[in-house]
């Protein structure tokens, strides 16, 4: 039996709330399982704790497929969460519906902006924005962008939707939603707080300065290591709940959410949740992207080409293990202190978690959109590496690993594909090149900072470690680094 009512689940599983007795607040833009584990999650706890009409309409952008594993199911879903102890699970129910806006943004638009609508949450992955980095505006040439400024008034895009939406609530008089970024970015309320207003600008001068005056972009860091569901989460959650779902997702027992507290139209008692409110959100940002992203990203590109399909077999194979703590411990002294945290204490609680013997976490999926991860992740971190004295060599490495997945070198592993919305480039730069010029094409690309890109003491090193990896077994150079 299909999972469609709280009633059908054991009472121990139910939300701590009837959902039923709840508005929709909240339109979130991205319904993947990182939404689904992270924000649904922790509102289904304030709303237990806080009350409120907070419960979430979620979209999905693209593919039909998560609003039509949802919908059928009145929003509910299993939430697995696993540690080395085992499993358990409760059933959310802080999303009302989902929908898909692929095709058709009226339904979209149309809740966004419904008055009841008081924030427009995103977790769309970093390369769905369409940001400019350099101008902190947005890209013109982003496909979504590019058709969104030319048919503004039926966009695809993010920047489309969230301008479209915020027109239609100006003329009809009412306050702006709060806009609130959960993707890996680094403030990412002011980068895309930077990027609707560039874009409203090209469309509609006076709108882009009613945003720029009254629209609230709350910067977050989210955390929650969350893999895509498989046939095994179903399954789990079918003995768990003994219903049949569809839309089951399982996810670590750690969970962060960090928000600046600036929400005009209120929000859900998330506090109530563990949810951390703060003014500095940027340093956890750093602190979270070097680390956990930098450390993910670095194994990934090193496991993935040295036959280690997951994270926790990473940790399991101690040459690279070693690497990772060696990554975690250079990222960190890149880092200003945060009052309160413990930087080395953080480090080995990231280890432990990615040794998490629950998780099943694809080293390959992890390794998708380099080019969009890369710059926050590893390159930010090497600028300040060069001011604070820190061996930059744990970086070069990772990025000699990085490149050496868009080279797309099988002499040890098997074929794959190389997902980033730049493959074609990322490939014209690398594929079957040598070293030295696939270093000279990557100080060259736009993604690259100009500062790190004349940093050639860095390439230098990057070049030797890349030179190793097109030649020898992943698994032989990683040896020998650790
Ligand atoms: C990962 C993240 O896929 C990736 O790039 O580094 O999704 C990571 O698991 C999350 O940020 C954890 O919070």
């Amino acid at each position: 039996m299909r999972l469609t009512s709280i009633a059908q689940v054991p009472d121990a599983l139910h939300p701590g709330y009837d959902p039923a007795g709840h508005g929709v607040g909240i339109v979130h833009l991205g319904l993947g399982a990182f939404h689904k584990a992270h924000q649904a999650a922790l509102t289904d706890l304030a709303l237990t704790a806080g009350g409120g009409d907070w419960r979430i309409l979620g979209v999905s952008l693209r593919s039909p497929k998560a609003s039509q594993e949802l919908a059928p199911q009145n929003g509910l879903f299993t939430l697995i969460e696993k540690g080395a102890e085992g499993s358990s699970a409760r059933v959310i129910g802080s999303i009302a519906d989902a929908i898909c806006s692929a095709g058709d943004p009226e339904p979209t638009l149309h809740a966004m902006a419904a008055e009841g609508t008081k924030i427009v949450s995103l977790t769309v992955t970093e390369k769905a924005y369409g940001l400019n980095r350099a101008t902190l505006g947005c890209d013109p040439k982003h496909p979504a962008v590019a058709a969104d400024l030319a048919n503004p008034q039926a966009p695809q895009g993010v920047l489309g939707l969230l301008t479209e939406a915020l027109r239609r609530r100006h003329a009809a008089g009412l306050a702006p939603f709060t806009v609130l970024c959960c993707d890996n970015l680094p403030e990412n309320g002011t980068l895309l707080r930077g990027a609707v207003v560039d874009f409203a600008r090209k469309v509609d001068p006076a709108l882009a300065d009613w945003i720029a005056a009254t629209v609230a972009f709350p910067s977050t860091m989210v955390d929650r290591i969350t893999p895509a569901a498989t046939d095994a989460t179903l399954a789990e959650a079918q003995a768990l709940t003994g219903t049949e779902d569809h839309a089951a997702v399982e996810t670590e027992r750690f969970v962060q959410w960090v928000v600046e507290d600036n929400f005009p139209l209120g929000r859900p008692a998330w506090e109530a949740a563990g949810v951390i409110f703060t003014k500095d959100v940027p340093a956890f940002e750093a602190m979270k992207l070097r680390m956990l992203n930098g450390a993910h990203s670095m194994l990934a590109y090193a496991g993935f080409h040295a036959g280690l399909p997951l994270v926790r077999d990473v940790m399991a194979h101690a040459p690279l293990a070693a690497l990772v703590h060696r990554h975690l411990a250079a990222a960190a002294a890149t880092l200003p202190a945060i009052p309160g945290i413990d930087l080395a204490a953080y480090a080995a609680a990231l280890a432990a978690r990615f040794e998490n013997p629950g998780i099943a976490h694809e080293t390959f999926q992890i390794a998708m959109d380099g080019s969009e991860k890369m710059p926050q992740r590893i390159f930010a971190a090497v600028e300040d590496a060069r001011t604070r004295g820190v061996d930059i060599r744990p970086f070069a490495f990772a990025t000699a690993a990085w490149a050496r997945h868009i080279s797309m070198a099988t002499h040890d592993c098997t074929p794959y594909e190389l997902r980033d919305p730049r493959a074609k480039e990322l490939r014209t730069m690398a594929e079957g090149k040598e070293a030295d010029a696939i270093v000279t094409a990557l100080r060259a690309a736009s993604f690259i900072p100009a500062a790190l890109s004349a940093d050639m003491a860095f390439w230098t090193t990057v070049e030797g470690i890349l030179a190793e990896m097109l030649f020898e077994p992943m698994i032989d150079v990683i040896a020998r680094e650790a």
